[in-house]
């Protein structure tokens, strides 16, 4: 019987969870539904018991959550763009899997929910850092899908006593990130175009700038999320990040240093929904967690590139 449950085992975040759970010598439970996760992202989590289907359907749910303590809730459908193409898919992925999920561990008797949330609940507020003392003001149908999320972990923790902690991601990066879709994390487009001399488009004149976290930070975060005790962390939401930013332009410079790419930058208009600078405090996880990032920006983009060279990944 699985201790821990991640949800979204075959995408980016959840399979580097899991990774980490396996090599404690902790007994897993993956779901996924493959709409952006990918198969062979479970290659390497052979330890892990793992269930193929979507967290909108109730049965599914139950399923997943029988037996388990702890969850760490990954599965989304992520993007900004795509939640501005398409509103409801994305609803259906974050908001009422969410509630379906939660629902079913309450039921279950579940202790714990760790909440993949995001940085995009802040919006475009000017104010830096960002810190989770400021009013949401999400600006996409992503921002508000996953404010939502987070909205439920509270509600959850106060009518039904389900210990919940919400973790503000501020843009993951690192091996596994796919690369391929037009909606990829903007690091995982860079990487495998310049490496592969293939011109990265901006959008916008990248002055934008962001707290790029090394998913090795956010693995960390999230285990002593699930291992901080309720009455400091239950409830509670914070930001998972380094606390510092780099603005797309240096991103690019600091890629030609590594990739040897010597080719042209095109720009393009600027994203719909997009937000402009993000930066966040990571004051209050280093009080509640402990936490502490412990690969910075610098060192995490160099052991990108070098994962995405030797898996042979095309942007
Ligand atoms: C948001 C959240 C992030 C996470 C993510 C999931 C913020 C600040 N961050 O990331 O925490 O939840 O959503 O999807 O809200 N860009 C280019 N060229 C490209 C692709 C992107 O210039 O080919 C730009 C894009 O316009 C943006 C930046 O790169 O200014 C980052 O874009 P992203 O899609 O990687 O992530 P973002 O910030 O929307």
């Amino acid at each position: 019987m699985a201790k821990y449950l991640v949800t979204g085992a075959a995408g980016f975040i959840g399979r580097s969870i899991a990774a980490a759970l396996l090599e404690r010598g902790e007994t897993v439970r993956g779901v996924d539904n493959f709409a952006t996760g990918k198969r062979s992202n479970l290659v390497g989590l052979e330890g892990m018991e793992f269930v193929e289907g979507d967290l909108s359907d109730a049965a599914v749910c139950e399923r997943v959550v029988a037996g388990v303590e702890i969850i760490f809730h990954e599965a989304a459908l992520p993007s900004v763009p795509r939640s501005v193409e398409d509103p409801i898919s994305t609803n259906t992925a974050c908001v009422d899997a969410t509630v379906q999920l939660l629902w079913a561990a309450k039921k279950a008797g579940v202790r714990r929910v760790v909440y993949a949330a995001s940085s995009s609940a802040y919006g475009d507020t000017p104010t830096l850092p960002k810190h989770e003392g400021m009013l949401p003001a999400p600006i996409s149908p992503y921002a508000v899908a996953k404010l939502s999320g987070e909205l439920y972990m509270q509600s959850f923790w106060r009518v039904y006593g389900l210990e919940t902690v919400c973790l503000r991601y501020f843009n993951v990066f690192g091996p596994y990130q796919d690369p391929t879709s037009f909606y990829s994390g903007v690091l995982a487009k860079f990487c495998t175009r310049m490496m592969a001399g293939e011109t990265p488009t901006i959008f916008g004149d990248g002055s934008q700038s962001r707290d790029f976290t090394f998913i090795e930070n956010t693995v960390r975060g999230n285990l002593l999320a699930a291992e901080a005790p309720a009455e400091k962390v239950a409830g509670r939401v914070m930001n998972m990040a380094t606390g510092s930013r780099i603005t797309l332009n240096d991103v690019v410079e600091e890629l030609r240093g590594i990739t040897g790419y010597a080719g042209e930058v095109i720009y393009g208009p600027e994203r719909n929904g997009d937000i402009k600078h993000s930066l966040a405090d990571i004051g209050l996880a280093k009080e509640l967690l402990g936490y502490e990032p412990v690969v910075e920006f610098r060192e995490g983009l160099g052991r990108t590139v070098e994962w995405y060279r030797e898996t042979e990944q095309q942007g």
